[in-house]
């Protein structure tokens, strides 16, 4: 760490911009929704102005609180947010921060921002958004305070007490206002997930979660010297690597710092994590283009020169090099641009050149000073290769072989009349017991039903070629329409829901979790665009006489009971085949009357396959949910 004296920051630096009404007339605008994703995003917005510390190497030290009541407190040892008053305005540098929107410290050169960058809406978000919010100040033997309710200040900056003359800092505890928030709760895992991704990426920054609510008390210590190859590791766990060293480089081009750290493992799915000044970015741009340019270009240098390849060999192509590939390329800019429709995709065309420079030469060293790695990159590369040729023919076949069949649809598929995409749903639904009832219960104007014969092949285990010849999901991409990879066309959808339709139970939940692994893999825009779904069959009947109820969790079902007293009768649905046509009519198919789950990505942390799900009707959550919500993300340790 500098030493603190080295540099004087003052007031001068900060930035006035405008006024805070319109963050809480429209909080969506500023920090996405207010839903969950919101709630976490305000902590990670308060917590990267400390980040931005340790990056400008004043912190070290980072502690995040979930106290008892869900408020949060974070507290850094950086230099402390300056106290000192703005010239021409009479308030303090430390009011400004927090009631001026996208005010923000200024660094003179060297700083890399990560607050007030493509996510970052500053910390008078947080505070506008907030009950009730407290900052406090330590520096210069004193500490400083001021607190704010709904972003208004309601003290002055004032010393509120004495610290350690050497201790400096930074500390804010706020209360997310529940008028703005849908739910004020906080998930422990949510924290840790982003806590511990920005722990990775910025290395020797101490990063502690602690819990501190009743019964859930825990704490977490995040802390990697080795930053990003750390990452890799953590990633690569219980995955067998192709060879047990991590690749690591870092340097700096044209002011763009640069990392890249990455590993092969026996899988087939590419794994690269991109980030600018600590954000990930999923849609990449130039520094993944430039992460691409330099692997492809050294590999297949390094595979000519020591005759791997033969002259007569074509060059390995870049998707065979990155085969069970997992990489971290972190990237960190002044001003970054962004672009895209989304503005996630970074334009800087300097990155590119950056990455490609520093990772050509030092991977070339790497390979040279390695040769035995460098040696089952190459053999690793040439196998996918010739799996990729067999695949490409496997697949050709198909094609050919459906549209031989006449219309090109499966035939299994029972399909619906209507023609028009946008009013048409698919049911995909589990086993041949629930076949006949889901045919029978359907509108078969507007649903179409196709059955998946016992468990779909785990997409995360299986190489291309062993796809291609898997009947389901040759079916599957059949009855959709969209094609895939290169192929894909949304437009070509025939089916504006895709619905998965399982029994609820462990192995129901088990099949959805494959087909959620199946669609992300390779039709992650039906689950981006909103097309993918689950259904939420009952699990319980209570009834008595003529009355009854569906119960969708065991919680449900003891109200009713309650409700009906304690002779009703309760049935247990153990599968879809259980119920009858106009049972799993009424309360799985039928729009007016069912429950679904909308499925959505989260790329808030960028490590882990996150699904998350949205109830459309009803706000049950049951335990088939939660199991898939825990094993989507941990589908590739789950044998088939
Ligand atoms: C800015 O330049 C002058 C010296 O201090 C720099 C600064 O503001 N550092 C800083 C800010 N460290 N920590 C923060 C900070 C910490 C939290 C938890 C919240 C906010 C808004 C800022």
């Amino acid at each position: 760490m500098k030493n603190i004296e080295n540099e004087k920051y003052g007031a001068e630096q900060i930035q006035v911009l405008e006024g805070l009404e319109p963050v809480r007339v429209r909080p969506g605008m500023y920090i996405g929704s207010t839903g969950e994703r919101g709630l976490h995003h305000i902590v990670y917005e308060i917590v990267d102005n400390s980040v931005d510390e340790a990056l400008a190497g004043f912190c070290d030290d980072i502690k995040v609180t979930i106290e008892s009541d869900n408020s949060i407190t974070v507290r850094d040892n950086g230099r402390g947010v300056p106290v000192d008053v703005k010239e021409g305005t009479g308030k303090s540098a430390l009011e400004i921060v927090f009631t001026v929107l996208h005010a923000g410290g200024k660094f003179g050169g060297g700083g890399y921002k990560v607050s007030g960058g493509l996510h970052g809406v500053g910390a008078s978000v947080v505070n506008a958004l907030s009950k009730k919010l407290t900052v406090k100040v330590y520096k210069d033997g004193h500490i400083y305070s001021q607190t704010y309710e709904k972003g208004i200040p309601t003290t002055n900056v004032s010393i509120i007490g004495d610290c350690d003359k050497d201790e400096h800092g930074t500390e804010v505890h706020f209360e997310p206002d529940d008028t703005i928030f849908e739910t004020t709760i906080y998930n422990y895992d949510t924290l840790k997930t982003r806590l511990r991704e920005t722990a990775f990426l910025t290395k020797g920054l101490k990063i502690t979660l602690k819990d501190l609510r009743e019964g859930k008390e825990k704490e977490k210590v995040f802390h990697y010297e080795g930053g990003i190859k750390e990452f890799v590791e953590f990633i690569n766990k219980g995955k067998k690597p192709v060879y047990d060293k991590v690749f690591y480089c870092e340097g700096t081009k044209d002011n763009i710092l640069v990392e890249v750290a990455l590993q092969h493992n026996e899988e087939y799915q590419e794994a690269i994590y991109t980030f600018v000044n600590n954000i990930n970015t999923p849609e990449g741009g130039t520094h993944l283009t430039g992460f691409k340019n330099a692997l492809t270009k050294a590999l297949n240098d390094y595979a000519r020169e020591q005759k791997y390849l033969k002259e007569s060999e074509e060059n390995l192509s870049g998707e065979d090099i990155r085969e069970g590939l997992t990489a971290i390329v972190s990237v960190k800019i002044e001003d970054p641009e962004f672009e895209g429709q989304t503005k996630q995709k970074l334009g800087t065309s300097e990155a590119q050149f950056a990455v490609q420079g520093i990772l050509t030469d030092n991977f070339k060293y790497f390979l040279e000073q390695n040769p035995i790695i460098g040696k089952s990159i190459c053999e690793k590369a040439i196998l996918a290769r010739k799996a990729r040729d067999a695949a490409r023919k496997a697949r050709d076949l198909t094609r050919r072989k459906t549209a031989l069949e006449g219309g090109g649809l499966p035939g299994k598929l029972v399909d619906c009349s209507e023609r028009d995409a946008k009013l048409c749903e698919i049911f995909i639904v589990e086993g041949d017991s629930a076949l006949g009832p889901a045919k029978d219960g359907r509108d078969s104007r507007y649903q179409a039903v196709m059955p998946l014969r016992g468990k779909i092949l785990n997409v995360e285990k299986a190489n291309e070629q062993r796809m291609y010849e898997n009947a389901e999901i040759t079916g599957m991409i059949t009855a959709f329409g969209t094609g895939i990879k290169d192929e894909f066309d949304i437009k070509k959808l025939r089916y504006d829901k895709i619905i998965i339709m399982t029994d609820a139970d462990v192995d129901g939940a088990h099949i959805a979790t494959l087909m959620l692994t199946f669609l992300y893999r390779f039709l992650p825009q039906l689950i981006k665009e909103g097309h993918v779904y689950i259904a939420q069959p009952p699990l319980f009947k209570v009834s008595k006489g003529k009355k009854f109820y569906y119960a969708y969790s065991d919680a449900e079902k003891d109200e009713r009971v309650k409700e009906l007293g304690d002779d009703a009768d309760v049935s247990r649905y153990k599968g879809l085949g259980e119920m009858d046509t106009e049972e799993l009519a009424e309360t799985t198919m039928d729009p007016e009357t069912r429950v679904l789950l909308r499925v959505n990505m989260n790329d808030d942390a960028a490590s882990e396959l996150d699904l998350t799900f949205t109830t459309l009707m009803g706000d049950e959550v049951e335990p088939r949910r939660v199991f898939i919500e825990e094993n989507a993300k941990y589908v590739q340790n789950l044998d088939v």
